[in-house]
């Protein structure tokens, strides 16, 4: 057997993404494009180059959230696989998994790991770090899920023993408060008595902080934003002009939350030929692309709370800049 087919059957891989991807991004563009305040939800960005741009947004010196969180698990990983016992480790939004490598370290080195089951809608993400994964870590099967966590969380394969769930990077922070909430009480329904859900959440610190870090001097979180556009002339055979917009980055300090929005230069008007529309904005008129919340202790432990969650371990840099948690579903 070639080293190549044993890791190949360490891995399964399944695809929900077909017709039904496509017409989220359809119906998120009729909804979304046509209310008074225009408005995308952020997993449109991720297409190859959307991935791209965000690996490269993870290396900004602005960027603090990455290599905080990462240093964060380098000082608890061990902790962390002590506390869990994990067998295996299912992560939302998985994407590169370069971070998660720490987590596998530690679990793989405490004799435990068994399999990782990565969910991301990036389909090409997913592929390869089940390649390279597998390759990596000896012994360990990987079970990709490709697809959109709001709607395929049922399709996360039943545990083999103590599992933690990671939601990484702070992504909590890109739904917006009640969906914030709905979706925590969904993740609960993948956690069982032993198990523990692991979550990034980036912390409230000075706006200037926070805004630097998504409006970076070198304008790679510009063209992460203006993206979008490119995936909707390419999905939905639309005609916008990325130079048309211009990248806006503000902490609103109400609901302490990042918002980042693309702003008409001067009037557009784009057609969306395979929805049959047109969309107009007036010169100013601004379209929101992502939110970006930031947290304080009290806030995350009531969002938790609010989904049956209760938060057992607290992890965070000297800075307070980033938090882990790890939280339990008591009721399960
Ligand atoms: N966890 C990684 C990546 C964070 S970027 C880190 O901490 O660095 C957000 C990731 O979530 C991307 O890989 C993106 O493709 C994925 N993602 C965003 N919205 C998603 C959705 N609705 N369903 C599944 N994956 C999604
Ligand atoms: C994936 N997510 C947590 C990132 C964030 O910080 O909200 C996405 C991002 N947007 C701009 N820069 C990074």
């Amino acid at each position: 057997m070639s080293p190549y087919s044993a890791y190949a059957q360490a891995i399964t891989i399944e695809s929900h993404l077909d017709a039904g991807a496509e017409r989220s991004l359809a119906d998120d563009v009729l909804d979304g494009l046509t209310r008074p305040f225009k408005e995308l939800p952020p997993k449109h960005f991720y297409d190859a180059r959307g991935a791209e741009l965000f690996d490269r947004i993870c290396e900004l010196p602005e960027y603090y959230p990455t290599r905080t969180e990462r240093a964060i698990l380098e000082d608890s990983a061990e902790e962390i696989a002590e506390i869990t016992g994990a067998v295996e480790l299912v992560e939302l939004g998985s994407g590169t998994a370069a971070k998660t490598r720490v987590l596998l370290d530690s679990l793989h080195a405490a004799g435990t790991l068994r399999r990782y089951v990565p969910l991301d809608v990036t389909e090409a993400m997913v592929r390869d770090c089940a390649r390279e994964l597998t390759a990596e870590y000896p012994g360990l099967r990987v079970h990709g899920v490709i697809g959109d966590f709001e709607r395929h969380l049922d399709r996360v394969p039943a545990s083999e023993g103590p599992r933690i769930v990671a939601f990484l990077g702070g992504t909590i922070g890109n739904f917006p408060p009640g969906s914030r909430r709905r979706f925590l009480r969904q993740i609960a329904t993948l956690l069982g008595p032993e198990d523990y859900l692991l979550m990034g959440t980036d912390l409230v610190k000075d706006p200037h902080v926070l805004e630097a870090a998504y409006d970076d001097a070198d304008g790679v979180t510009a063209e992460f934003n203006r993206n979008v556009l490119l995936v909707l002339n390419r999905e939905l055979d639309a005609d916008f002009d990325t130079a048309d917009f211009e990248h806006v980055a503000l902490f609103d300090r109400e609901h302490e939350w990042i918002e980042m929005r693309l702003r008409a230069r001067r009037e557009v008007i784009a057609v969306i030929r395979r929805l049959d529309m047109e969309v107009r904005f007036e010169a100013g008129e601004e379209l929101r692309t992502e939110i970006s919340a930031k947290f304080t202790p009290e806030r995350l432990r009531g969002d938790l709370a609010a989904a049956g969650l209760d938060l057992a371990h607290w992890l965070s840099d000297p800075d307070g800049l980033f938090a882990l948690t790890l939280s339990r579903a008591p009721d399960r």
